[in-house]
């Protein structure tokens, strides 16, 4: 028999209001690490191992960690990259939120589309390493957010952990207008100070995009391009909780690449960043069923 281990903490895709989905694809990917697409698959397990999951616990909250309100969690299982567009169509049709594990980073673009059609300008939350802001190459894992650009309000976009930008990259975030908080800013204004000034620049309509290798590779090293110098996780997860306060339209959490991971570490530090919003958020949006 086949074990089949899942978020779910509801009985029924039609009674919950996050959707847990994992994109196993790591095809847009050139990155000379490979195995992003082994990730959701192997969170999902390491999510059981430790705290974070209790599974099918209805009575008691699922991420121990939080003690917040607890939120109906319903897992799909594992989809392809052709299936994004039907499936994410239905889950935002259904008013239901998408939580996303990839697979590399290019996945985002795709989330972002169908997000964008559905509820206009998406404020994106993008926690990276890297802007993936290439536009000389695109629909690739470099060029993420200038593939999204048609969905996105720049204005009203951040950017998060950024510290090895390409020449390219720097004038498009300057011709755009999207606001970079580097490591070394949020260290040297402090914490909610940085809070602040993100809440201020977004708007309606939060997608968080979080790539792995926002974090310092001492906390994450199993990621498919890590650069020193990143975000301590506490940083990252009160960062991830304020900003996921007031709701979001979905969130995903790409580049985890297990096969370089350090005992568990990174998908470890995945799966609670993944906790941490789904126990987070009051959900203000009104959830409609079939
Ligand atoms: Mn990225």
């Amino acid at each position: 028999m086949i074990e089949t281990i899942s978020w779910s903490n509801c009985k029924t895709y039609r009674e919950s209001e996050y959707v847990v989905l994992g994109l196993p694809d790591e095809s847009h990917s050139h990155s000379l690490r490979k195995g992003t697409s082994n990730a959701p698959d192997v969170i999902r397990r390491i999510s059981r191992e430790r705290d974070v999951y209790i599974e099918n616990n209805t009575e008691s909250p699922a991420y121990t960690n939080s003690g917040a309100p607890q939120s109906k969690i319903f897992d799909l299982g594992n989809i392809s990259r052709e299936n994004i567009p039907f499936v994410y169509e239905r889950i935002l049709h259904d008013g239901k939120i998408p939580v996303t594990m990839g697979g590399d980073h290019s996945l985002t673009a795709q989330i972002v589309k169908a997000l964008g059609m559905k509820h206009g300008p998406i404020s994106l939350v993008y926690f990276d390493a890297h802007p993936d802001f290439v536009s000389s190459t695109r629909d690739f894992y470099g060029s993420v957010v200038y593939d999204c650009l048609p969905y996105i309000n720049p204005k009203s976009s951040v950017m998060i952990g950024i510290r090895s930008p390409e020449l390219e990259e720097v004038q498009n975030i300057k011709k755009y207008g999207i606001t970079v908080f580097s490591p070394a800013d949020i260290q040297y204004y402090g914490f909610k100070h940085t809070i602040n000034e993100i809440l201020s620049i977004v708007g309606k309509n939060i997608y968080i995009s979080f790539d792995m290798d926002c974090i310092d590779p001492a906390f994450a090293p199993g990621v498919s391009v890590p650069v020193p110098m990143g975000l301590n996780p506490v940083t990252a997860s009160i960062l991830l909780k304020n900003i996921s306060h007031d709701g979001i339209v979905g969130m995903d959490i790409m580049e985890v690449c297990p096969e370089y991971d350090i005992q568990a570490n990174t998908c470890h530090l995945a799966s609670r960043m993944i906790g941490e919003i789904l126990s987070a958020p009051v959900i203000k949006k009104k959830i409609s069923y079939f």
